[in-house]
Formats: structure tokens, C-alpha cells, sequence
């Protein structure tokens, strides 16, 4: 008890002193700065295209299948009475509102008719039951609703946002005879322009990759880039970083990523660290949760944006928010030059990846390297060096740190923590930093993949900084393997939009505990149309 006061009291007393200081009256200057940039979403009126049979099959994703069947033009005429597991699809992942048309079949309705509808974004979310649910996030994110219509003929919207290929209506219980007339869902999106097709020549594997991770992002863009549309339906910094990479390649809505960059500038926590994530509505608001890694790439998506973009105004005025943001790790980093992760880990989520097995000490210190260098960039570009005059000092003790400690010249590996783990984590990190040459880097990725006992990611996310690591060493080819078998293996189980985990060898990894939970449309999966529209060159043939 003692430790954890004392602890908080140097937690509180480092932040006081490295803070800096945000008023109310800036945060909502920048807040009314990313108001007005908000979008308007694009509405279009999608309709089912087929009934499906969702039917049983071990080798499709999660065990289901959708298989087409005839009849949707019947559908609409049909007597509903004690029709259940009747399933729509609509074709493609789509977000909006759902409207629907009840009328009288052959007589008066005399009686209240419940419906429940089902929205899945996978075959097994329309058929398999939703509980007992176990899962460790709330229940209400899966996408059940149940409507009682107590007049007819009536057309009702169902109030909640809903994001899915498939919906599945039960008419529940004992009703009068009654037909459903009309159904449709106003998707949105804020996406508004279509990227350029790839070279007619791209091989035809990598063009469905690209249209699932295109759609992936059309469908995250929202007036937000939310992580996913069914869940979380927010903006988080590490999501918002992989979309606007590859907003930049296709879609090229930079006032959305200003919009973001804002947002996050005006609900900075008292404290100068930037939060992980926000919410738009009621009005804009945290979730305070302070994580390492995502405070820090908030300063790399700013030095992006004004790459890409050249506005040099915006770079400027959030300055004050990057330079903040390079205080807080300085009080982890150790005389030796290694940052006290475990420390770190006590005080704060250090996140990188799903995947629970990763120790994190090689990413972090990685992850901070990069970050400050980044920063130094910028900071360059906008001819504040002396702002940061200690970065180039605190880049080289760590990165000499970290290439003494954390590399295993006799393996040819960079290694993590006390249990010296080799993970791809640790590689991606070591690379991207710059810790490791260009030589120690391809070799390490090299040498991992004949280990048995590497640790993978978890998820879309790390295998993004994976992906990146290789090209950045050379390693086209593997690069390229990469993003072929893991993206390409979601597509040809069939997914319309990447998701938010996955693992090759079992569908039913689930970081929340039940994997219905998970999210099927998730934005940082969507980051092959980056690497491919990038590198034509290693892509696009
Ligand atoms: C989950 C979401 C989100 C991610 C965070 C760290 O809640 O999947 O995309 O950024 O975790």
C-alpha cells in the first residue's frame, strides 16, 4: 500500500513538473477547430440482395456459411407468422440505419407483433445464440434488437446504429398474419471519393485484398475514423494513425484525420498526456486511460499529416500537444539507457498488440526511439529544434541501450524482457526505431521465422508494424508474403471487411472472452491498401 502511494505521489509530482500547461480556453479553441471540420456523411439506400441459408460447414470461417437461396421477391408478400431465422444479405458490410415496412396480410391486425433482428458481420454471428454471454466487454455491443409494433401498416427505423452483411429476423411468439413490405438501410459514410485503380496487371489475390481493406476503412471513416462500426464506434490514436496512412493512398480526406488530430488536442488530459481514445457524442469526451504507446504515436500521425498535407498551421498550433506528449517517458528511462518497462507497466497500459503472451520491453523501448525521432522530425520542419534540444541525446543513450541489451548477436535476434522472449513484436520495433541496421534487421526477421518458439502477433495491428519493418530492412518478398497469407487468408475465408483479430489457425480467438464480441470491420486491419498502393513496385505485380 505504501509503494502504490508513493508511486502515485511520484507519478503526480513527475507529470506537475513535465506537464504542460493546456487552458480551457485553448482545448476549446481546438475543439472548435475539429467541430468544424467535421464531415457530412454520404447516405445511400442499400437494399437486401438475396435470402441465405446459414448452413454448417467446417471449413468456412467460424464453422458457417451463407449460402444464397431463391425467394426474396416472395419475402416481401409472404405471410411473417411464425417464420424464424429468415436471413437477409445485404452483399456487402454496411453501417446505418435500418428501416422496415409493416402491413396486414389477409386481415386486421388485432394484436402487437414482436420481431427480433439479428445484424451479424460473419455467417456465425446471424445463427449462433448470443447467450450466456461471457465475454468481458458489455453485452448490449452485440447486435440484437427486439421491436414490438403495436400499429399497422407502420414504418419503423430501429433507433441504433447498426453495422453488418446479414440480418436475421425471428418473429417471436404467437402473432396476428402480417407481411413485411419493405426493408432497407441507409448506410453511411463520410467517404466520398473513389481511389485509383491498381495497374490492371496486380496479381488478383492483392485487388481483393485491396478492396476488402478499402471497404474496411469506408466503412471505419465515419464522421470519425472509428476503430470498428460495430465496436468500440470510437477513435483511438493507434487506429487513427494506420487510417490515416491509408486514407492517404485512397480516400484522401485529410480535414477528417485534422478532425482527429484536434479532437484529441482539445481533451488532452490535465496532465499534458494525450488520451488514448475519445467519443464524439453526447459532446466530445475521453476516456481517460492513460496508454504509453498510443500518447506517444499521436506525435508520428502529426508529423504525417503535415507531410502529406503541408499545412503547416495546424502542425504548428499542436505543437504544444506533441511537445508534452515527450515528456513523460523521460522518468522511465534508466542511467543504463533501458526504460524501466515493468515500472511503466504498473503506471500505465502498454499495449502493441492482443496478443497476451508479448513482453513488451523491446517494443516499448522501440516504440519511444521511434516516437522522439519522429518528433525531432517534425520539429525540424517546423524550425523548432531548440524546442527539443535533449531528443537527439535521449534517442542515442536509448537506442545504444537497446542494441546492447536487447541484441542477441550469437541468435541474431533482438530479445525482451527477463525470459529474453523473441517475438516479431521485438523485431518490428527494433527495426522501425532504427535500433537495428538494415543488415541486423532482415537477418533477425530471417533468423525468427526458423524459430519454433516465436512469439506471433496477435493481430492486424502488430503485423502492420510487421509489414513495415520489412520493407523498411528490404525484405520485399517477405513483406509481400506477409501481407498475401495473413490478409489474403481472411479474404479467402471470405471476409468483406478485415478484422480486429486474427489468428490463422483458430477462429475463435477473442481478446474480450467470447469472440461473437470481436470486432469483423476493424480499422487498423485495413492498411494492405497503404503497403500496396505505397509500394507498386512490390505489390502491384
Ligand atoms: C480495442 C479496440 C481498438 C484498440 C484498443 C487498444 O478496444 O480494438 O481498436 O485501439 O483496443
Amino acid at each position: 500500500m505504501k509503494k502504490l502511494i508513493i508511486n502515485l505521489l511520484s507519478l503526480i509530482i513527475c507529470f506537475q513538473l513535465s506537464a504542460q500547461d493546456f487552458t480551457q480556453a485553448q482545448k476549446d479553441k481546438w475543439l472548435e477547430i475539429a467541430e468544424a471540420n467535421t464531415p457530412s456523411l454520404v447516405v445511400c439506400k442499400k437494399k437486401p440482395i438475396s435470402l441465405v441459408t446459414i448452413s454448417e460447414d467446417k471449413s468456412a470461417f467460424q464453422g458457417y456459411k451463407a449460402v444464397p437461396k431463391p425467394g426474396l421477391e416472395n419475402f416481401y408478400g409472404n405471410d411473417m407468422r411464425g417464420q424464424t431465422e429468415t436471413v437477409l444479405d445485404f452483399g456487402e458490410h454496411l453501417t446505418g440505419f435500418v428501416s422496415f415496412k409493416i402491413d396486414e396480410k389477409k386481415h386486421a391486425v388485432d394484436a402487437p407483433i414482436r420481431l427480433k433482428f439479428t445484424f451479424a458481420e460473419t455467417p456465425a454471428e446471424a445463427t449462433l445464440p448470443f447467450d450466456p454471454y461471457t465475454g468481458s466487454l458489455g453485452r448490449a455491443w452485440l447486435q440484437d434488437e427486439v421491436v414490438t409494433i403495436t400499429e399497422v401498416p407502420a414504418t419503423i427505423t430501429i433507433p441504433r446504429r447498426v453495422s453488418f452483411r446479414y440480418a436475421r429476423i425471428d418473429v417471436m411468439g404467437k402473432c396476428p398474419d402480417f407481411k413485411i413490405s419493405e426493408i432497407h438501410l441507409d448506410a453511411t459514410t463520410s467517404v466520398k471519393v473513389k481511389p485509383v485503380p491498381l495497374a490492371a496487371s496486380t496479381p488478383a489475390l492483392i485487388k481483393d485484398i485491396d478492396k476488402v481493406a478499402l471497404n474496411t476503412l469506408k466503412e471505419c471513416m465515419q464522421t470519425v475514423y472509428e476503430d470498428g462500426p460495430k465496436r468500440d464506434r470510437r477513435l483511438w490514436i493507434g487506429d487513427l494513425y494506420l487510417e490515416m496512412l491509408a486514407n492517404r493512398y485512397s480516400f484522401k480526406n485529410d480535414s477528417l484525420t485534422k478532425r482527429c488530430l484536434y479532437l484529441f488536442a482539445g481533451l488532452i488530459y490535465t496532465d499534458g498526456v494525450v488520451q488514448p481514445c475519445v467519443f464524439e457524442r453526447p459532446k466530445p469526451h475521453p476516456q481517460i486511460n492513460h496508454l504509453f504507446d498510443y500518447a506517444l504515436i499521436y506525435n508520428v500521425v502529426l508529423k504525417e499529416y503535415l507531410e502529406d498535407t503541408g499545412d503547416i498551421e495546424t502542425a504548428n498550433d499542436l505543437w504544444p500537444v506533441v511537445k508534452s506528449q515527450v515528456q513523460f517517458p523521460k522518468k522511465y528511462i534508466q542511467e543504463n539507457g533501458l526504460i524501466d518497462y515493468i515500472q511503466a507497466d504498473k503506471e500505465w497500459w502498454l499495449f502493441f498488440d492482443w496478443n497476451r503472451e508479448l513482453d513488451k520491453q523491446a517494443c516499448l523501448q522501440g516504440c519511444v526511439i521511434w516516437a522522439y525521432k519522429n518528433t525531432y522530425e517534425l520539429a525540424k520542419k517546423l524550425g523548432k529544434e531548440d524546442e527539443v534540444a535533449e531528443l537527439p541525446g535521449l534517442i542515442d543513450k536509448l537506442s545504444k541501450a537497446a542494441h546492447k541489451y536487447l541484441y542477441d548477436k550469437k541468435q541474431g535476434v533482438f530479445v525482451s524482457g527477463d525470459k529474453k522472449q523473441i517475438s516479431y513484436g521485438s523485431q518490428a520495433w527494433m527495426v522501425l526505431s532504427g535500433v537495428a541496421s538494415k543488415k541486423e534487421g532482415a537477418e533477425a526477421f530471417k533468423n525468427i521465422a526458423k524459430l519454433e518458439n516465436a512469439v506471433y502477433p496477435g493481430a492486424p495491428y502488430m503485423y502492420h508494424y510487421v509489414v513495415d519493418a520489412m520493407i523498411n530492412v528490404g525484405l520485399k518478398q517477405e513483406a509481400k508474403d506477409v501481407v498475401v497469407s495473413y490478409w489474403g487468408g481472411m479474404a479467402k475465408k471470405r471476409a468483406d471487411t478485415f478484422w480486429e483479430v486474427y489468428v490463422p489457425d483458430n477462429d475463435f480467438v477473442s481478446p474480450y472472452g467470447a469472440f461473437l464480441v470481436n470486432s469483423y470491420c476493424h480499422a487498423w486491419a485495413c492498411t494492405p491498401t497503404y503497403f500496396i498502393r505505397k509500394y507498386p513496385e512490390i505489390f502491384q505485380k
